[in-house]
């Protein structure tokens, strides 16, 4: 859908009220960059030594090779490899500080978390291999976090959760030389590879990238999930709203952006204190407001049913509604723009990670050790601010979509009686045709949402069962796609599925590190039929994604068997060897394999059609 921003009313009408006030967004950013670097678009520029930068013509006239003799093949690979590296280390890193924050608990040294699923706990451990019998809770705790820490770098062999993973694909990744073994090892072996002079075949240097994105998928991020639902408990299905219209004209409105749960959790605990919704009172307020945005939103409307204020392109314009006190961040898809954009206004823009500090934000550190007081503080802080509203600077769109949230492959087998077999009988006899996974972010190369809610309608339509997470589940929670009445819009035999179960059409199962969860059901599926997860009759696509982690993502995808369409263009067409290797050979090599469609309607036709064709290879 060209020169449109959004396709979503409440952001529509935020980018008029940051046009008429001269507010520089995210889309105007974009329009000033036009035309984008084509070297940088195709991938053939090359800084990875002080001999460059270099670049490749891609028509052939200028320079074929850079200074060293790398070809346009050896520089795109390399640069794809670094995006796969970036965004395993940013999952994988989210996770750690997960698992530490548990040994911390256990250890009695962090006092304001508590263990919330002592079940999941313990099923970790009897995976690890940890005894439980006659154990105490924070004895399993401290045991399970130590061997969780030795997947990052010092295990032996490959990593735990592999044993999730059907023979046949184990045997594949082994034939391949990609069995993924510690987390950072992969990352740091990425690193290793594409400095100079190391690796220089893009095949190998491509294989490289399945394992380390395979670390990502079933190590860093399946840590974050398992562990952060062993500690602020595993979701299951609840009611909250989206979208903008959740900020409040009355209340201290408080929005947490980013992704680590240990920060929100804190929040949404001190935000429920007495003495500080007294404070909020006591400065003309009706309370307090605590919204969420990106990840870190679906991570506390999973667990709590707290609204979503919005996804990606949203942070900005939450911004500009005038109503904000305070935005609190930790790490990752956060803008730096947010500084400057919040000076124009009365808004605290609070950060708290060592590693991410921003130009213009107050840096609060947040340090689990007193992270329930840390939480206050920054409540304190927006509170203070609240006189500073302008009201005539108010503008809030009504939009506040209901949504239900919060289907963890628990929640999911509870909905199912306890098994996945109804769900297999349901794809068997064609209920639901298969299973699509829609995931990632917003990108202003698209219009926002248009994608994800095109694509998310077009599959349930055709009885496609849609799971989603990160900003792609935010845009389906906006447009209404995550309630059980959107039914309606599914074909015949999924709308009875869904009518019989009580649940919406399209799943939301979580933040991006969440798609381990749909990871795991995929693996349980193919175990259950005794085949391989690439027979399944299910897909993967990030219709609108922006950032290296959804590269990683993209990658763990394919090398666990599944078929993946993008819908922005990767910067690897600078090389046919590449791109061949990942739109084609890789059907060969892994089973999954990449696509690229940017119209939503023909993507999701790509995804039926591939569904169509496991369907009948397994006979069904
Ligand atoms: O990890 S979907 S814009 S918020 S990267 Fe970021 Fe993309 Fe949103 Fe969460 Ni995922």
């Amino acid at each position: 859908m060209k020169g449109t921003s959004s396709i979503d009313p409440a952001s529509l009408q935020m980018l008029k009220v940051a046009r008429d006030g001269g507010l520089e967004t995210a889309w105007d950013r974009y329009l000033a960059q036009q035309p984008q670097c084509g070297f940088g678009e195709l991938g053939l520029c090359c800084r990875n030594c002080n001999m460059g930068p270099c670049r490749i013509d891609p028509f052939g006239d200028g320079p074929q090779k850079g200074v060293c003799g790398a070809t346009g093949d050896i520089i795109v690979a390399r640069n794809l490899l670094r995006m796969i590296a970036a965004g395993a280390a940013a999952h994988s890193d989210h996770g750690r500080d997960i698992i530490e924050t548990l040994r911390g608990v256990a250890a009695g040294e962090i006092k304001d978390y508590t263990i919330k699923d002592e079940n999941k706990l313990k099923a970790l451990a009897r995976e690890f291999g940890i005894s439980t019998e006659g154990e105490t809770v924070q004895t399993i705790a401290e045991k399970l976090a130590e061997a969780a820490l030795e997947e990052f770098g010092t295990r032996k062999g490959y990593l735990q959760a592999i044993d999730r993973v059907p023979p046949k694909r184990k045997e594949i990744w082994e034939k391949l030389g990609i069995m993924p073994r510690g987390i950072d090892r992969e990352v740091v072996e990425a690193m290793h590879r594409t400095h100079f002079g190391v690796d220089n075949d893009p095949a190998n240097l491509i294989l490289h990238g399945l394992r380390c994105s395979l670390s990502d998928g079933w190590g860093g991020s399946l840590l974050a999930t398992e562990f952060s639902d062993v500690l602020f408990g595993t979701p299951r299905p609840v009611r909250g709203r989206s979208n903008l219209g959740v900020l409040s004209k009355e209340a201290v409105n408080i929005l947490v952006h980013g992704h680590e749960p240990i920060l929100s959790e804190m929040l949404v605990e001190a935000a429920k204190d007495p003495g500080l919704i007294s404070a909020a009172r006591a400065k003309g307020a009706s309370g307090i407001n605590l919204v969420g945005m990106c990840c870190t939103g679906n991570e506390i409307l999973m667990r709590h049913g707290i609204p979503v204020a919005g996804n990606f392109l949203q942070q900005e314009l939450a911004v500009i509604t005038g109503a904000l006190e305070a935005v609190v961040v930790d790490v990752q898809c956060i803008m730096p723009a947010l500084g400057q954009l919040a000076a124009c206004y009365h808004t605290k823009f609070i950060s708290t990670s060592p590693k991410a500090k921003f130009p213009g934000a107050i840096h609060i550190p947040f340090d689990e050790h007193n992270a329930l007081e840390t939480a206050r503080e920054i409540i304190r802080q927006a509170i203070e601010n609240y006189p500073n509203r302008d009201k005539n600077r108010v503008f809030i769109p009504e939009e506040a979509t209901a949504y239900v949230a919060g289907f963890s492959v628990e929640a999911i087998l509870s909905a199912l009686g306890g098994t996945l077999i109804p769900l297999i009988e349901a794809v068997k006899n064609k209920k639901i045709r298969g299973i699509a996974a829609l995931v990632g972010c917003n990108n202003p190369k698209v219009t926002q949402d248009y994608n994800h809610v095109n694509m998310a309608k077009a599959l349930i339509a055709r009885d496609v069962l849609v799971v989603e997470t990160g900003c792609a589940a935010i845009a389906s929670a906006k447009a209404g796609l995550l309630l059980p009445e959107a039914a309606e819009l599914a074909g015949a035999g999924l709308a009875e599925v869904c009518r019989a179960l009580g649940v919406p059409p399209v799943l939301h199962m979580g933040s991006c590190v969440d798609i381990s969860r749909i990871l795991t059901v995929a693996a349980a599926l193919a175990r259950e039929l005794g085949v391989d997860i690439a027979d399944l009759p299910v897909a993967g696509s990030a219709p609108e994604w922006m950032s290296e982690k959804a590269v990683s993502i993209g990658a763990y995808v394919v090398a666990s068997g599944i078929f993946t369409v993008l819908g922005t263009v990767p910067p690897v067409l600078g090389s046919n060897v590449v791109a061949d290797l990942l739109t084609k050979q890789a059907k060969d090599l892994v089973g999954g394999y990449f696509a690229v469609e940017t119209d939503p309607f023909k993507a999701a036709e790509l995804i039926i059609a591939h569904i169509d064709e496991k369907r009948a290879a397994l006979g069904i």
